[in-house]
């Protein structure tokens, strides 16, 4: 069984989508984000950056194994399950490629457009601006790769599902993507998955849809060295 930390957005769907598409066990817990409990000590000791997703392996010989950052989840469970990643040492390193272009990139593009559009204040058109302007920069790297493929690596790998989540969501992000044909189709092949659709759909009640945001909340939003360092240490 597999212990899968998760809060519905972009990134708890990563994982979700793999283990669905694997038909790995796996029990959920689903994380109060807004209410701090990725600060818990033992969530820190799973995932020291302090956020989900994250999973412990108990069907492993000896100790338990935690796994913190959704490309090295996603590694990780390929590897575990020999499925859905190229096999030898080329096909692991053009996987690795998109996993941390979209982990040092469209994620981190995505995730501030996001804020800016979701949960800061008003008047903040600059980093509105900018971050939608990377989020479309990596859209475009996204359906070059895509030309003469359907599939990041050609055949369907967890480099679509990390990449996949954000793309889901651009139209509430903001953006659009009329510009983008391989991008669409691409997209709509991936979204008619079942397991997707069940991934997507886990804890979905539990949403922020923009209750907490930057001005009534300090535990998710605001946050500093303060967060993580305890002064009773
Ligand atoms: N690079 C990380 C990003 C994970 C991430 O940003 N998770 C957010 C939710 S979407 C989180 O846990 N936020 C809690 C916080 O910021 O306190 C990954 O890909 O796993």
């Amino acid at each position: 069984m597999i212990d899968f930390f998760y809060a519905p957005t972009p990134n708890g769907w990563k994982v979700a989508i793999m283990l669905e598409e694997c038909g790995l066990p796996y029990e959920t817990h689903l994380m109060n984000l807004a209410g701090g409990s990725q600060f818990e000590p033992d969530f820190l000791k799973i995932s020291p950056n302090a956020k989900m997703p994250a999973i412990v392996d108990n069907d492993v010989e000896g100790e338990p194994v935690s796994v913190f950052e959704s490309g090295a989840i996603l590694f990780y469970l390929a590897r575990k399950a020999g499925r859905f990643m190229p096999s030898g040492p080329l096909g692991e390193k053009e996987t690795l490629e998109w996993l941390f272009w979209q982990t040092g990139n469209q994620g981190p593009m995505a995730g501030q457009l996001s804020h800016f559009r979701n949960y800061a204040p008003q008047g903040q058109d600059y980093g509105f601006k900018r971050y939608l302007g990377e989020y479309d920069r990596n859209l475009a790297v996204l359906e070059n790769r895509l030309e003469g493929r359907d599939y990041i690596l050609g055949d369907y790998t967890i480099a679509d599902m990390i990449s996949f989540p954000w793309v889901l969501i651009a139209k509430p992000l903001g953006a659009s993507l009329e510009k983008f044909p391989n991008v669409t189709a691409w997209r709509g092949r991936i979204k008619e998955r079942p397991a997707v659709r069940k991934a997507v759909d886990l804890h979905k009640a539990s949403q922020n849809r923009g209750e907490h945001n930057a001005q009534n909340n300090n535990v998710l939003f605001n946050q500093s060295a303060d967060s993580l360092l305890r002064s009773d240490k």
